[in-house]
């Protein structure tokens, strides 16, 4: 259902977007039709950054973070399941897939007030965007009515529209673009050679292919991955030289740690060292360097040092809400005393802009 047909290799030729739309350091832009290629990564020069002694990379990180934001500032998202539960696919960390029995209550596709009024909810704490996910493998076309309605509503509370449903084509994307949602979180989860052991329902082109179709039609991307997943290392590099080598890179970039639940294929793994983890936020931060990188699923069990860390090392980006999708999340209060302890603040949303919509700028450019 995805037509156009674009690999990693063919991804190369075109420079990076920031999200809040600064000009690249370089003077590279994706504006200025100068076509200096963005630098393309190598997965050496990623291993020899996860090679580092750890304050020297911790150093690099928030010295390019700097160049780029305000390191005091996190932009923070909330998340909400619109569709619960009995996925067809088979993604072994999901509690939501039908194949695990996590004991998950399933839901259909939430009525829009009740998504509205969520919004609402989110708004008044805080949050800046809106994250709507569905456990689908893809949106079906007599759902696209209501999808359009909760992305006009949230959108006309002030808030930045983001969905997660699964697989787009072409012309669903055009569609979510001209209801105006911002953002498409699809992610590629892992390496291309670890990901058949996770998900076979799917392949890693499918993935790319409906990067593609959010890009053409003018949406920003929010695309990362899942660590702790029993991957290696070099899955890591693998993952993150995806993310960094596209066209535009991503504007958001989730690194979500394995949440174990219980029932799914993974639920007994040992956890990473969240060294490892930090490091992979790090190396995020130096490869994609205007992008906002989330400090995603996993905070439930990190200590306030831990992600401490992961700010230092240049997130600037969470999920702020009791729940991800299915899981715990720390609770608002929590976070609001940590980002406290820290100093810092939350960052503000974006003026609102008129929609501007041209889906023949395959330039992926849109203003908002
Ligand atoms: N069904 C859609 C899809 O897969 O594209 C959207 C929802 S899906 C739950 C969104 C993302 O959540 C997945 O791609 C995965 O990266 C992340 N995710 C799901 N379960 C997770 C878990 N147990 N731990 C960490 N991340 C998880
Ligand atoms: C992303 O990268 N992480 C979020 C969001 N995008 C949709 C989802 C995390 C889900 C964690 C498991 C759950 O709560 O069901
Ligand atoms: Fe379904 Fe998405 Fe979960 Fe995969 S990650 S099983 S597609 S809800």
């Amino acid at each position: 259902m995805n037509s156009p047909t674009v690999s990693a290799a063919q991804q190369g030729s075109r420079n990076q977007s920031s999200e809040n739309q600064q000009p690249a350091a370089n003077g590279n832009s994706a504006h200025n039709g100068q076509t200096t290629p963005p630098k393309q990564w190598q997965r050496s020069e990623i291993a020899a950054l996860f090679a580092l002694p750890m304050n020297d990379l911790l150093f690099r990180a928030q010295s390019v973070h700097r160049e780029h934001f305000n390191p005091n500032e996190v932009q923070v998202s909330t998340l909400l399941s619109i569709k619960t539960g009995a996925c067809p696919e088979d993604c072994k960390y999901c509690p939501q897939s039908a194949r695990y029995d996590t004991g998950l209550e399933k839901e259909q596709l939430m009525e829009v007030q009740k998504v509205l009024e969520q919004a609402e909810r989110a708004l008044q704490t805080g949050a800046t965007r809106f994250c709507m996910g569905a456990a689908w493998r893809d949106p079906k076309e007599r759902d696209m009515p209501k999808l359009k309605a909760m992305i006009e509503g949230v959108r006309e509370m002030g808030l930045e529209t983001c969905m997660t449903l699964g697989m787009l084509s072409n012309e669903q994307a055009a569609a979510l673009a001209e209801a105006g949602l911002d953002y498409y979180n699809h992610n590629l989860d892992t390496s291309p050679e670890f990901y058949g052991e996770i998900i076979t329902t799917r392949t890693y082109q499918d993935r790319l292919n409906t990067l593609q179709s959010v890009r053409n039609a003018g949406m920003k991307v929010c695309s990362g991955g899942i660590v702790g997943m029993g991957e290696e290392q070099k899955d890591r590099i693998g993952l993150l030289q995806q993310l960094a080598n596209m066209p535009l890179p991503p504007e958001s970039v989730p690194i979500n740690q394995l949440v174990k639940v219980s029932g799914t294929p993974l639920d007994s793994l040992e956890d990473l060292d969240p060294f490892e983890f930090i490091r992979c936020i790090a190396i995020a931060r130096i490869l994609m360097p205007k992008s906002h990188v989330r400090l995603s699923a996993g905070r439930e069990t990190m200590s306030d040092e831990m992600q401490a860390l992961c700010f230092f090392a240049g997130a600037n980006s969470i999920f702020y809400g009791e729940k991800l999708l299915t899981t715990a999340n720390p609770v608002a209060d929590a976070d609001q005393r940590l980002f406290a302890r820290l100093g810092i603040r939350p960052e503000a949303a974006k003026p609102k802009k008129e929609l501007f919509y041209d889906a023949a700028a395959n330039d992926s450019q849109s203003a908002r």
